[in-house]
């Protein structure tokens, strides 16, 4: 061959690489901070269905597994190191990436109207410069936490009670009086069990998928906060994608994000299986109850502007009503 042709024949052959690779199929390992068989996973699953099923020859979801897989608190690092592509996972069980995680339970806005606002595009950049992670959107939402117990409270005092938490309750329970102690979910039955825990922190759903119900007399309401669960990608994979692959992924999640209302029925059914079960309420008059709710976002928000002067205020502007 001429050597000039030669050349050229070279050139367009390695112009064409990048667009061969961009078309091939690639498959995104996805790990969940939560057990298999809970409600969070099964959400999930349709999602995944969905998307493997558009996305056949260009993009596939293969879900690795739960807790059985990797413990729920090492997911995020997992998912930064790129150990796995995509986690399901809470900003609490990753606050030892940065505390910033943890805010996400801060929100007010739903999902949708916290990408129409700006407060997903901040989180972004917080993600991708603190934990190397493309934060893809939320999988639950409409959901508050509660304090459950197995002892009665008159009031706001949890003097001399112990209680599971994670860094989600860990400051409101503390300024209440509390002792607390860090556990996984999977671990939280045999605390109660052995009487280690007078009671815990969890959302309003999902508490039979534990059989916690078995040992809880108590719930307090009001609820507080926003429970968030999300999918979160590593950085490196997420901006390996081509551009079709991001957009056919995020059409998916942007979907599923609103599907969320789905957890307000879910919600009301959980509270009335509650009640089924004997779990007692326990209320507070509104002046008390108005307390409860400020002191949990103001105890939140006070820690997380300290520990970040940086993001804590932007993200306390984009997140609240
Ligand atoms: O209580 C927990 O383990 C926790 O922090 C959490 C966060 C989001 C959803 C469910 C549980």
């Amino acid at each position: 061959m001429h050597f000039a042709r030669y050349v050229a024949a070279l050139a367009s052959a390695a112009a064409l690489i990048p667009l061969q690779a961009a078309a091939q199929e690639v498959t995104l390992r996805v790990v969940s901070a939560f057990a298999e068989n809970t409600t969070y996973v099964k959400h999930l699953e349709p999602f995944m269905q969905k998307l493997n099923a558009e996305g056949k020859g260009r993009l596939q979801l293969n879900f690795i597994g739960g807790p059985k897989a990797m413990p729920p608190f090492e997911v995020g690092n997992a998912v930064r190191t790129g150990v796995v592509d995509i986690g399901m996972t809470t900003g609490a069980f990753y606050t030892n990436i940065m505390p910033e995680a943890d805010a996400l339970k801060l929100t007010q806005l739903p999902g949708p109207e916290l990408r129409k606002n700006g407060a997903v595009d901040l989180i972004n950049k917080v993600w991708n410069e603190k934990a190397n992670m493309q934060y893809l959107g939320r999988v639950i939402d409409y959901t508050p936490f509660h304090l459950y117990l197995t002892k009665k409270i008159e009031k706001p005092d949890l003097t001399g009670l112990k209680l599971r938490i994670t860094p989600v309750y860990r400051d409101f329970f503390q300024s209440l009086g509390a002792t607390v102690v860090q556990t996984a979910p999977g671990e939280v039955y045999t605390a109660l069990e052995r009487g280690v825990v007078d009671g815990y922190g969890w959302p309003i759903n999902g508490i039979f998928d534990f059989n916690w119900h078995e040992k809880t007399k108590f719930r307090v309401d009001p609820g507080f906060y926003s429970a968030e669960v999300s999918l979160v990608m590593n950085l490196d994979k997420w901006k390996a994608l081509s551009q079709a692959q991001k957009d056919l992924l995020m059409r998916h999640v942007i979907a599923h994000e609103a599907d969320a209302v789905s957890w307000k029925k879910i919600n009301e059914d959980d509270i009335k299986r509650q009640a089924q079960s004997g779990i007692q309420v326990i209320s507070f008059d509104a002046a008390t109850t108005k307390q409860y709710l400020d002191k949990a976002y103001d105890v939140a928000w006070t820690n997380l502007i300290k520990v970040s002067p940086q993001y804590g205020p932007q993200m306390q502007k984009l997140f609240s009503k």
